[in-house]
């Protein structure tokens, strides 16, 4: 569907991969707000712009997305304050991506290197330090400056079907194309991909990185799902994706982060390799491909949430002090969809400096520095950014040694 400028959302009626009308809902959590629209004190007597967050498969290709299109502008453009590189752990990942494709790949001077959501220039740094040609598109103003800032040209834009032609006319090609954490997130899925097509040289590769769908449902990371995240992939959804643009997924691996991801080898050249080869036959062993292995997903959320909720309020009642950790977009799911409130919860903790003083959407906990933990010393801290557990243990040390518990919601809230 193409989006009317000022329209806020739309709710889409087909897929919006394959177009087919097939989709059938199976989570359904109301009206809520946007997950990084971080509130500041004048916001905070407005009323916020919530939409309908429900979740539907395809039964035609297997996707599992939201149905709701909130335009791209209200949810990236403006004041977006996602940083990557607050994340040591992420730093360290993307640099050891970057390190291993020029060596598999021989980069060289001549190489160009292209990322798609460049952020804040996380990855494209490590090729820049390596003598490689780099550009980074990406729509949020904030991290485009602080790229620039760090050495990584980048164009402040959408990445289209358009911006492609533009750049293969000016004479672009790339020998990589990295795309994190950005599929799921475009409206126009298919322009995307076909841009990605487009852009990329005859052996040329585009490596791409998304949350993957399994965990998600093995796990209960329901969290994860927000306005941003208009698609929650499978292989096989992605395999189909691929193949209507002329564009073959040879190659995947597992990743640990987001709670679990998947790293896509995306070429011109159809030569599909064992991962995924197995990876599809797991996928149709287990089910993934049709609707009832997401059937009872709804109930087992009802059942997370609910445990949590009893959780907090026993140990409110007890007298407990309850900070929380990461004003993360998959933390204002949780807390909205909980219904965990200043009634529960204090504060939030984060150490992205451009979050603090502002005000977590819906439920408007107030977001302070890390520090706070130590001053205030609160005896529970929730942790909503669960996915960085073993790093923010590890920082968080002295709290812990004074006493100090956390919480983690997911798979089943628990304290630790
Ligand atoms: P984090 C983000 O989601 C944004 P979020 C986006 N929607 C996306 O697709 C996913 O990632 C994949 C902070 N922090 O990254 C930083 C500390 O304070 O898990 C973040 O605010 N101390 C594009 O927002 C938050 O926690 C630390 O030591 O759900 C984590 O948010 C670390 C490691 C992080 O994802
Ligand atoms: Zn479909």
């Amino acid at each position: 569907d193409m989006m009317c400028l000022d329209a806020k959302s739309v709710t889409e009626r087909a897929c919006r991969s394959c177009g087919g009308t097939g989709i059938e809902t199976f989570l359904e959590f109301g009206k809520t707000p946007l997950a990084d629209r971080l509130l500041t004190s004048s916001d905070i007597g407005e009323p916020e712009p919530i939409f309908p967050l429900r979740v539907a498969f395809c039964k035609d290709c297997s996707l599992v997305q939201i149905t709701e299109t909130v335009n791209p502008i209200i949810l990236f453009a403006d004041s977006y304050p996602y940083y990557s590189s607050f994340s040591p752990a992420l730093l360290k990942h993307s640099r050891a991506n970057a390190l291993d494709l020029i060596n598999r790949r021989g980069l060289g001077p001549e190489s160009l290197v292209i990322e798609l959501a460049s952020n804040d220039g996380y990855l494209l740094k490590n090729y820049v330090e390596a003598g490689i040609r780099v550009l980074g598109i990406d729509p949020a103003d904030g991290p485009a400056a602080a790229a620039e800032r760090v050495g990584v040209p980048t164009r402040c834009a959408f990445f289209t079907r358009d911006v492609a032609e533009t750049l293969r006319a000016q004479g672009m090609r790339a020998d990589i194309i990295h795309a994190n954490n950005v599929l799921a997130h475009v409206a126009d899925t298919n322009g995307f991909v076909a841009g990605i097509a487009r852009l990329l040289k005859d052996d040329g590769v585009a490596v791409i990185e998304a949350p993957y769908v399994e965990p998600l449902i093995e796990h209960c990371e329901f969290d994860t799902i927000y306005h941003e995240h208009l698609c929650y992939f499978s292989v096989t959804a992605l395999d189909k994706l691929f193949r209507r643009h002329g564009l073959y997924l040879n190659e995947v691996k597992h990743l640990s982060i987001h709670g679990g991801s998947l790293r896509l080898y995306v070429e011109s050249r159809e030569n599909v390799g064992a991962t995924v080869k197995d990876q599809l036959a797991h996928e149709a062993s287990r089910g993934i491909d049709a609707i009832g292995y997401f059937r009872d997903f709804s109930s087992k959320v009802d059942a997370l949430k609910r445990d949590l909720s009893t959780l907090l309020r026993r140990l409110k009642s007890q007298g407990a002090t309850i900070a929380a950790y990461g004003a993360a977009a998959k933390g204002a799911t949780l807390i909205n969809t909980v219904g965990i409130g200043r009634d529960l919860v204090d504060f939030v903790v984060d150490r992205n400096v451009y979050k603090h003083n502002k005000y977590m959407p819906g439920q408007r906990l107030p977001i302070r520095s890390t520090e706070a933990l130590l001053e205030v010393q609160p005896d529970y801290v929730l942790l909503l950014a669960w996915n960085f557990v073993d790093e923010i243990l590890d920082q968080q040390a002295e709290y812990r040694a004074r006493g100090g518990k956390f919480i983690l919601p997911v798979p089943t809230p628990r304290i630790i």
